[in-house]
């Protein structure tokens, strides 16, 4: 089982959109083992932004996460991190497609509501940061076995 970091970014939290991204999430699948609401100190969003240190988009990333308070969700399930990323659609609102969050929920550059970690490296990463003490859960789900598919044996 993988997991994965999602943030529900400013504009998402202000448009009350925390529970309808959530509930697209936890309807697919996706096990909450972690869930946060916090105002993102600098330092931080610097730290989650560093592979786009440098770049002219930099710190307008920063500016904007840091502008007002953030949702962080662990979410777990079978090939979490690629699953999450479908869900979400591509990184420009515009060109999403119908269907996903960004295509559905957003229009315009950077105002794309989400952030979902890329990979296994990145996920572990984020998922320190955002949930700095370890405070990820681990329990059991009685309809897991109406979710999650045994391997075919063999
Ligand atoms: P995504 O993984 O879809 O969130 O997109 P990236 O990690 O490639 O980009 C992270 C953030 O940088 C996105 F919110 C959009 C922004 N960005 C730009 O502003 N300009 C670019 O050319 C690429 C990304």
């Amino acid at each position: 089982m993988e997991r994965t970091l999602v943030l529900v970014k400013p504009d998402g939290v202000q448009r009350g959109l925390i529970g309808e991204i959530l509930s697209r999430l936890e309807r697919k699948g996706l096990k909450v083992v972690g869930l946060r609401l916090l105002q993102v100190p600098r330092e931080m969003a610097e730290r989650h932004y560093a592979v786009h240190a440098g770049k002219h988009f930099y710190a307008g990333l920063v500016e904007f996460i840091t502008s007002g308070p953030v949702a962080a969700l662990a979410l777990e399930g079978p090939d979490a991190i690629a699953t999450v990323r479908r869900v979400v659609g591509q990184t420009m609102p515009n060109e999403a497609a119908p269907g996903t969050i960004r295509g559905d929920l957003g229009i315009s550059g950077l105002r794309n509501l989400i952030h979902a970690s890329d990979a296994a490296e990145t996920a572990v990463f984020e998922l320190d940061l955002w949930f700095p003490t370890g405070d990820l859960l681990d329990y059991p789900r009685a309809v897991d076995a109406w979710i999650v598919a045994e391997e075919p044996e063999g």
